[in-house]
């Protein structure tokens, strides 16, 4: 996982800490790091400030001098990159469920993102996620658009043991939620998942319908649902998604088969919108919480 990433901070660190360094050779490495970042998936404007990072902080007396070089701890390096990921208003994904709990409401969660990306599979293993902390869940059917999409999340919801609330196909995928959210609000079940059509960034009508949604189901949480595999897309897509529709948190998936690491600083960064979950594989508990502290040990170790 994300062993690209890893090597490119690994093979700075080797070379200004195995040569003499100048200010000149301090440039090249930072211009091959900065390459190497790009290269893996990190946005150009995020790569930019971490290499501003590491050249404030090898600049000056440090440079040239080896034995403090190898000691630097990086400390500005991490908490950049810390900075980056770390929202400025976190979530608490259960601690908002419960204080909805308390006030007698379902906690509505609305899934958008293009085609393939995981979002149907997400939201079957956050039922799973939310069984296993003692909430129930009802689905919402509302990508009546893709051939074969209902049957897929009933089978979730069959495997699960969940409701799912589905119209026929073609038919207001508005509509759906609301008699999800409503179905919830009378069993006083917790949280409603509403699954959507995958919508292209650049398709008008859809993102017309998903506006609808957000009007008609009101979700308190709009969760922006990305593979990591498409690298610099990932982050073009959230740009186009918050500002067509808005977007209030994302899940990123497989990550089991990201070799990169890089689109998860992007989309942080981006974003400003807090990552949730990671996905890393296709059973139901594939799906790691993100941590900024853990992502950053890891990339850097
Ligand atoms: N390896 C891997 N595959 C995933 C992950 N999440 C979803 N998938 C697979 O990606 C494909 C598309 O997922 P789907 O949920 O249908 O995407 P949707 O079109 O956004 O609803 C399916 O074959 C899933 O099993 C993940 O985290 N890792
Ligand atoms: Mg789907």
């Amino acid at each position: 996982m994300f062993d690209k990433l890893k090597g490119a901070f690994k093979g700075f660190y080797e070379k200004i800490t195995t040569k003499m360094l100048s200010e000149k050779n301090l440039e090249k490495h930072l211009d091959d790091l900065r390459f190497n970042l790009i290269r893996n998936d990190v946005a150009v404007s995020a790569a930019d400030e971490i290499c501003d990072s590491l050249k404030q902080d090898l600049s000056g007396e440090k440079v040239g001098r080896l034995e403090k070089i190898k000691n630097v701890s990086f400390s500005a390096l991490e908490n950049t990159i810390l900075n980056m990921l770390t929202p400025e208003n976190p979530i608490d994904l259960l601690k908002l469920c419960e204080e909805k709990k308390n006030r007698g409401e379902p906690l509505i969660l609305l899934f958008l993102g293009i085609n393939g990306t995981g979002k149907t599979t997400t939201i079957a293993k956050l039922v799973k996620y939310f069984m296993d902390n003692k909430y129930t869940s009802v689905l919402a059917a509302a990508d009546t658009f893709r051939a074969g999409s209902i049957e897929q999340l009933g089978k979730h919801a069959k495997n699960l043991n969940v409701r799912l609330i589905k119209h026929d196909y073609g038919s207001d995928p508005a509509s759906v939620a609301f008699d999800a959210i409503n179905h919830a609000i009378s069993k006083h079940i917790n949280v409603v998942l509403i699954d959507t059509a995958g919508r292209m960034e650049t398709n008008k009508n859809l993102i017309q319908e998903m506006n609808k949604i957000c009007r008609v189901a009101e979700p308190d949480l709009r969760i922006f649902v990305a593979s990591l595999l498409v690298g610099n897309s990932a982050y073009e897509q959230i740009r186009i998604f918050s500002k067509e529709v808005g977007v209030d948190a994302s899940i990123l998936n497989m990550a089991d088969a990201d070799v990169k690491g890089g689109a998860i600083i992007s989309v942080a960064y981006i974003s400003k919108k807090p990552i949730l979950f990671l996905g890393n594989g296709q059973s139901y508990d594939n799906l790691e919480p993100f941590k900024p502290k853990k992502y950053m040990e890891l990339i850097l170790s």
